[in-house]
């Protein structure tokens, strides 16, 4: 019997992408600094001029799907991490927003078989959104967390 399982303790080989939204950017780049702060203290390379992190932005959730899968299909990245905050009482289309960019995300990860994270809070209200963001914990860090994981062990399966 074979267990397979990602590691935490050789994180320094992972190639990793961040896609990130603009739109609600106060909740979204403190996503990020967890986020980055968890892959630091992982042992991945997080400075501007780092060959295994790259971060792009894009105007909201939306657009996550979309750019996820042009650098999937590049084969640089063993996982890709998605950050946005959609809310709901102040989107009339929250619904929409949400639906397509979970069912783009999961599509595109599913077809490139590169692992792409979740990470967009979906949230009734601000507050809600920044005690997820910081206030109380920063899923900016499970996120992370979850990207060195699956990186991890797509790398063991191939
Ligand atoms: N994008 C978000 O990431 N969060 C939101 O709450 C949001 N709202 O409120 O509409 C949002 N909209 C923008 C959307 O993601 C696209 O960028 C836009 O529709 C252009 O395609």
């Amino acid at each position: 019997m074979a267990t397979i399982e990602g590691k935490f303790t050789n994180s320094s080989t992972l190639r990793i992408a961040i896609v990130i939204a603009r739109f609600n950017d106060l909740i979204s780049n403190k996503l990020l600094s967890g986020c980055l702060d968890c892959l630091s203290r992982h042992g991945i390379n997080v400075s501007e001029t780092s060959p295994q992190l790259d971060i792009a932005w894009v105007p909201g959730s939306f657009e996550l799907p979309m750019v996820s899968q042009s650098l999937a299909r590049n084969g640089k990245y063993d996982v890709i991490i998605t950050l946005g905050a959609v809310i709901r009482g102040d989107t009339p289309h929250f619904d929409v927003v949400v639906s397509e960019a979970s069912k783009g995300i999961a599509t595109v990860s599913r077809e490139t078989g590169v692992p792409i994270i979740f990470g967009v809070l979906t949230t009734d209200s601000m507050q809600q959104a920044l005690e997820r963001a910081g206030i109380k914990n920063n899923l900016g860090w499970s996120y992370a967390l979850q990207a060195i994981e699956m990186g991890s062990l797509m790398q063991a399966i191939s």
